[in-house]
């Protein structure tokens, strides 16, 4: 007899371009991922209905709720997922896992470092994720699976940016990511976040920093470019750059390792393959190599295409959700969880500091 999965009620707090997203990878998951629940999309909820009703149809929710005070009360809703603008994350995150729901949250996190704070200290006794897809690049899993094998060796430089041009675009200028209130930061919240993630988890914790911040628009309250420099605890040092006005770049996020025994290099805008440089060969036969990382025997070979059959920017949300479900059924932690995002956020925090004092700041 086959046994009855159960049952996780989903509620999406959001109807924008990530809600979309994330509605993708919820219908997605169990064609991909062996799943021991199964889900349901049972509400999205947003402030305008006349949309919520468009994205229902579009993206398959049951039903609509204008109010994410009701589906918090709800009985029947298992998980939360918040893809809101940044502002609203911490409410409704607190009430979510107050009401014992298992909360989804989008980056960054938080407003501040001490919301972060308090946010990661709330959830502590529910299942939680932060929607840092990228550690779930193919590319950039393989990346930490060799790293761990010391293929690098010891690491000397980790340097990464986070490009695109969206703030030269007149017509994305005036959305929510560009003000304070609703974001906290700009290009370090936006884009400086994940960059920052995949360091602490490529790389290590970071222990000193100094910044620099600029806007370009005239009476912009945010950040449209931030400069990085910075100490790691395992000796190595690292430069970051986010931009939302390197024109010419879409969406380019890279890192680049470069280590004892030899180099690692990823662009998102071609993450199918990961440059690795092999400096323990013959030097007459050392050379970057593109590697396609798409199978065999790389992470998640097993749940996409056969090898060369390449993945999409979508499938790092499957991914993410997926390995959630499979920890939650085997009682496992997740990573990267709220408590992970608080360690992105001080990082955020200190990179703002920096900038405002000009100096370099300490993270303890
Ligand atoms: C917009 O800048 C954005 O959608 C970010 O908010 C995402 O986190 C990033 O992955 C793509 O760009």
């Amino acid at each position: 007899m086959s046994q009855r999965k159960q049952k996780l009620n989903v509620a999406m707090i959001g109807s924008g371009f990530i809600a979309r997203v994330h509605s993708n990878a919820f219908h997605q998951v169990g064609y991909f991922f062996k799943l021991p629940n199964d889900l349901h999309l049972k509400v999205i909820c947003g402030r305008d209905r006349a949309k919520l009703e468009a994205a229902a149809s579009q993206w398959g929710w049951e039903e609509v709720e204008t109010d994410w005070r009701a589906i918090v009360g709800r009985e029947d809703i298992q998980v939360i997922d918040i893809a809101v603008p940044n502002a609203l994350h911490a409410p409704i995150a607190m009430a979510g896992a107050q009401a014992g729901k298992i909360v989804l949250c989008e980056k960054p996190l938080a407003m501040s470092l001490e919301e972060a704070e308090s946010m990661a200290r709330a959830v502590r006794h529910v299942p939680n994720l932060v929607w840092f897809n990228y550690r779930r690049v193919p590319a950039v899993a393989f990346a930490k699976r060799l790293i761990e094998e010391a293929r690098i060796g010891q690491t000397f430089h980790y340097r990464a940016t986070y490009l695109n041009q969206s703030g030269n675009d007149p017509t994305k200028g005036s959305g929510w990511r560009y003000r304070r209130a609703e974001a906290g930061s700009g290009a370090i919240g936006d884009l400086l976040s994940h960059s920052v993630d995949m360091a602490l988890y490529l790389n290590g914790a970071i222990t000193d920093l100094s910044a620099m911040t600029h806007a370009f628009a005239p009476g912009r309250d945010v950040d449209d470019a931030v400069i990085l420099s910075v100490h790691f605890a395992n000796g190595s040092i690292g430069s970051f750059e986010a931009s939302r006005y390197a024109v010419g770049c879409r969406n380019r996020n890279t890192f680049e390792i470069h280590g004892s025994r030899g180099m690692l290099r990823f662009n998102l805008e071609d993450m199918n393959r990961l440059e690795f440089y092999d400096a323990t060969e013959a030097p007459n036969l050392q050379a970057g190599r593109s590697l396609m990382v798409t199978g065999p025997d790389h992470p998640y070979a097993e749940n996409f295409w056969k090898p060369g059959h390449i993945i999409g920017y979508e499938h790092t949300f499957i991914a993410t959700l997926g390995d959630f479900l499979g920890a939650l059924a085997r009682e496992e932690s997740f990573h990267p969880n709220f408590e992970d995002a608080a360690l992105v956020q001080r990082v955020l925090d200190a990179a703002e500091r920096s900038a405002v004092s000009r100096t370099w700041v300490t993270l303890n």
